[in-house]
C-alpha cells in the first residue's frame, strides 16, 4: 500500500491495517503479518497521533490503555439481564434435562443442540454504539453489574471497534474472560522469582486480573476472551435465527468465539461431544469446567423461556471437579532413591477429578512454608489429569485451634540416618544412602525400570514384597532369587515366577549407557548416562575417572562430575557394580568410533511428527550412532528439523527461524 498523503489519510489506513492484523490474529487465528511488521506500524500510528493529537479517537488501536488508574468501580444496570446457567452434575441430569425440553415442546424428535466448551472465567457483557466500544461491566448478580471498560479495552482480542460498516445501532455482547494456561504459568513464574504471591488457578488469575483499579495491571496480564451470546441488539440489524448463526454473526462483527463450538443431533450428540473434549480437556490452551449445551433454534428458546434467573433452554454439563476441600490430617516424610525426603499430605479421602484422592505431594519445606499449611488445615486439593494432587491452598478461616506445625523432620523416619539441607537446596536429604532401606528400594525399583535394565514384570509393588521378605536387599541380589522362593509366594504361581526369572536373565546382557544410568547415581539420567560412557568405553575407566576429567565430557558439569566420583568412591556401590558383573551383566564394547564414522558430529536435529516405517526412538538413535545431538525443540541452533506427517508447531518454527526441513528419505539414505 502507498503511503497517503495527510495525516489524516495515513492515520486512517494504519488502524484499518492493524484492526484488521487484529482480527486475523485473535479471531481467525490466523496471523498474516510478523509481529515485527505489526510493532511497526503501531509505532508508526503512535508517532502520527502524538504530532497530531486532534486525530486520536478513542477507537484507536493505541488507546487500549487508559493514562488513570479508577478510584472504584461503578455500576452498571444490565439493560437484560445476565442470565445464569443450571448446572447438570452428570449424565443422568443431563438426559432429565433432554427429557424436560421435549416434554414441554410436546414432541419426541431430537433437538439440534449447540454444544461450547464451558470456560472457566468471568461472564462480562460489552455495549457497542455505533460500532464503537462504549461500555463493559461484569455479570454481577446478574441485574446489576461493575464497569470495567477501562481494563476490557486492554484485553487484544476484543475490538475496539466493530468490524465492516453493517453493525446495529447498539450491540450488545456477552462471553467469558479467561486467561490461557500458558499466560498464567508465565504470571506464577514471575511471581515466584519476584517473590511475591502466586495465584492459584487461571480462573482467579483472571478475576484478579479484572478486578485491577490500574488497567496497566491488567493490560499486563494478557487475558483472552470468547464471545458466547448476545445481550440487547438494536433491531435495526437483522439477527440469525440460530444460537451458531448468531455466533457466527458475532465473529463477522470482529469477536473472537470459541473454535471448539459444535452444533449436534440429540442427547446422543450432545454426550459424544462432552466426552471427546473430556479426553481432550489437558491438551486445550485454557482451563474448562464442563460443556454448555443450549438448543439451538431461537423459536424454540423463546418457546422454552425461562425459570427464575436460568433459560429453560441451555444447561451447563460439569466435568468432575479438579479442585476439592478436605482435611490434611497429616503429614509424612517418604524417602526417594536419592534420598529426598519428600513431605506427603494425608488428607481426608476426597473425591476429586474424577477419582478418590487420599494423599497429595507438598514438594518440600519451602512449599509447605509458603502454602503456611498446618496439620488440621481445610485445604484445596487440585488434580488436573494424570497429574498428582496437589495441595493448592489453605483456608485459614477454617483452622481449628489446635492446629499443628509441620516441623522438618531431623532423621530419616526409615532408617534413623540424620537428614541434612545442602546450601541453596529446598530438598532434604537422608544421608544414610545404601543403608537406608527406602533409598535402597527406590534404587531398585528405578534399576528395574523399563528404560534402565528393563526387568519385564518387575514392578514397583513386586520389589516392596521382596525387600520386606528380605528377599532382596541390594541390587545384586536380583540376580540371586530363585525360581522356588518366588513361586512360593501369595498370588505368584509356578509361570509367573518363571517369567520373571527369565526376564531377570535376560535382563543381564544390556548396554553400558543402560547400566550406567540404571546404577541410578544423582543427576545422571539418560542422556547424560550415555555421554559418559561413550567418553570412557569402559566401567573401570569411569571408576578411575577424575572428576576433572569427568567434567570434560560434554554436558557434565561440577555438580554431575562431584555425583559420579561419590557414587563410586562409596565402596558399597562400588562392589555393587563388581558383583553385579560377576553376576553375569554384561554389555558390547562400545565402538572407538573415528570422527569420520560419525558423519552427523556437531549436528543438531529435531524430530516431529509420524514417520512411517521408523519411531520416532528409532529415528533418534539413528541420528545419535552417526554422532548427531537430537533435540526436543527447534531453535536458531538447530541443523534441520525432521518432519513426517502431522507435523505441528515444530514445523511453523522452524519454517520461520528458515531452518531446513528434511522428510523421512533423508534418514533412510543415512
Ligand atoms: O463458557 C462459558 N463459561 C459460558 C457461559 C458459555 N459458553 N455459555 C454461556 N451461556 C449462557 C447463557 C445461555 C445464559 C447465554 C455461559 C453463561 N450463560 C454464563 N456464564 C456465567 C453465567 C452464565
Amino acid at each position: 500500500m502507498s503511503k497517503a498523503t495527510f495525516p489524516e489519510e495515513r492515520v486512517n489506513q494504519l488502524r484499518a491495517l492493524i484492526n484488521d492484523y487484529n482480527y486475523q490474529y485473535y479471531v481467525l487465528d490466523e496471523p498474516s503479518v510478523p509481529d515485527s511488521e505489526y510493532d511497526r506500524l503501531l509505532r508508526e500510528l503512535q508517532a502520527l497521533e502524538k504530532a497530531h493529537p486532534d486525530l486520536i479517537s478513542s477507537d484507536s488501536p493505541t488507546q487500549r490503555v487508559g493514562a488513570k488508574p479508577d478510584t472504584g468501580f461503578a455500576e452498571v444496570v444490565h439493560q437484560l439481564p445476565m442470565l445464569s446457567l443450571d448446572n447438570a452434575m452428570n449424565e443422568l441430569e443431563f438426559k432429565e434435562f433432554d427429557k424436560r425440553i421435549k416434554n414441554r415442546l410436546n414432541d419426541d424428535t431430537d433437538i439440534e443442540y449447540v454444544c461450547e466448551p464451558k470456560l472457566d472465567g468471568l461472564a462480562v457483557s460489552i455495549l457497542y454504539e455505533n460500532g464503537v466500544l462504549v461500555q463493559a461491566a461484569t455479570r454481577g448478580d446478574g441485574s446489576v453489574g461493575e464497569n470495567i471498560t477501562q481494563n476490557i479495552r486492554t484485553i487484544k482480542s476484543i475490538p475496539l471497534k466493530l468490524r465492516g460498516n453493517n453493525w446495529p445501532q447498539r450491540f450488545e455482547v456477552r462471553g467469558e474472560v479467561f486467561m490461557l494456561k500458558s499466560t498464567f504459568d508465565k504470571l506464577n513464574q514471575q511471581a515466584r522469582a519476584a517473590g511475591a504471591k502466586t495465584f492459584v488457578n487461571p480462573r482467579n488469575a483472571a478475576a484478579g486480573s479484572l478486578r485491577q483499579l490500574d488497567p496497566n495491571i491488567t493490560a499486563q496480564r494478557s487475558l483472552s476472551f470468547y464471545a458466547y451470546s448476545m445481550g440487547l441488539v438494536s433491531e435495526d440489524f437483522e439477527l440469525a435465527d440460530t444460537h451458531f448463526q448468531r455466533l457466527i454473526q458475532i465473529k463477522q462483527l470482529g469477536l473472537p468465539i470459541c473454535d471448539e463450538v459444535q452444533v449436534v443431533k440429540g442427547m446422543q450428540g450432545c454426550l459424544s461431544y462432552y466426552h471427546s473434549i473430556l479426553e481432550r480437556r489437558e491438551q486445550l490452551p485454557y482451563e474448562i469446567d464442563g460443556v454448555v449445551e443450549k438448543v439451538n433454534s431461537i423459536d424454540i428458546q423463546e418457546q422454552l423461556g425461562f425459570v427464575a434467573r436460568a433459560p429453560r433452554w441451555a444447561v451447563a454439563l460439569k466435568f468432575p471437579a479438579q479442585e476439592e476441600l478436605t482435611v490434611l490430617q497429616g503429614v509424612d516424610f517418604q524417602v526417594g532413591r536419592t534420598g529426598a525426603l519428600t513431605p506427603v499430605a494425608r488428607l481426608r479421602p476426597i473425591f476429586v477429578g474424577g477419582v478418590t484422592v487420599s494423599n497429595a505431594t507438598l514438594h518440600n519445606m519451602d512449599e509447605i512454608e509458603r502454602l503456611g499449611v498446618k496439620i488440621g488445615d481445610t485445604v484445596i486439593i487440585r488434580r488436573a489429569g494424570d497429574v498428582i494432587p496437589q495441595v493448592v491452598s489453605v483456608i485459614p478461616d477454617k483452622r481449628p485451634i489446635d492446629a499443628q506445625t509441620i516441623d522438618t523432620p531431623t532423621n530419616c523416619p526409615v532408617c534413623n540416618s540424620v537428614v541434612e539441607r545442602e546450601q541453596g537446596e529446598a530438598v532434604i536429604r537422608c544421608t544414610g544412602g545404601l543403608i537406608c532401606s527406602a533409598q535402597r528400594n527406590e534404587a531398585i525399583k528405578h534399576f528395574a525400570s523399563r528404560k534402565a535394565m528393563n526387568i519385564d514384570g518387575l514392578g514397583d509393588k513386586l520389589v516392596d514384597i521382596f525387600s520386606q521378605l528380605g528377599m532382596i536387599n541390594s541390587l545384586s541380589d536380583l540376580y540371586r532369587l530363585q525360581h522356588q522362593e518366588i513361586a512360593q509366594l501369595e498370588r505368584m504361581g509356578d509361570k509367573s515366577a518363571e517369567n520373571l526369572v527369565n526376564a531377570i536373565e535376560k535382563s543381564k546382557a544390556t548396554t553400558f549407557p543402560k547400566f550406567l544410568y540404571a546404577l541410578g547415581i544423582r543427576e545422571v539420567g539418560e542422556v547424560t548416562a550415555k555421554n559418559i560412557a561413550n567418553h570412557f568405553f569402559t566401567i573401570d575407566a569411569i571408576i578411575n575417572a577424575t572428576k576433572q576429567e569427568l567434567e570434560s565430557v560434554e554436558d557434565v558439569g561440577p555438580v554431575v562430575a562431584h555425583h559420579v566420583r561419590s557414587f563410586f568412591d562409596n565402596e558399597l556401590n562400588s562392589n555393587q557394580v563388581k558383583e553385579l558383573m560377576e553376576l553375569g551383566v554384561h554389555w558390547p564394547e562400545i565402538e572407538h568410533k573415528s570422527e569420520t564414522e560419525l558423519p552427523l558430529k556437531g549436528k543438531t536435529f529435531v524430530v516431529t511428527g509420524t514417520l512411517e516405517g521408523i519411531s520416532r526412538s528409532e529415528a533418534k538413535a539413528k541420528l545419535e550412532s552417526l554422532g548427531a545431538k537430537v533435540a526436543g525443540s527447534v531453535s536458531k541452533k538447530t541443523t534441520a528439523l525432521i518432519a513426517g506427517a502431522n507435523a505441528g508447531s515444530k514445523l511453523k518454527k522452524a519454517e520461520e527461524l528458515g531452518i531446513q526441513v528434511l522428510g523421512i528419505e533423508y534418514l533412510l539414505s543415512l
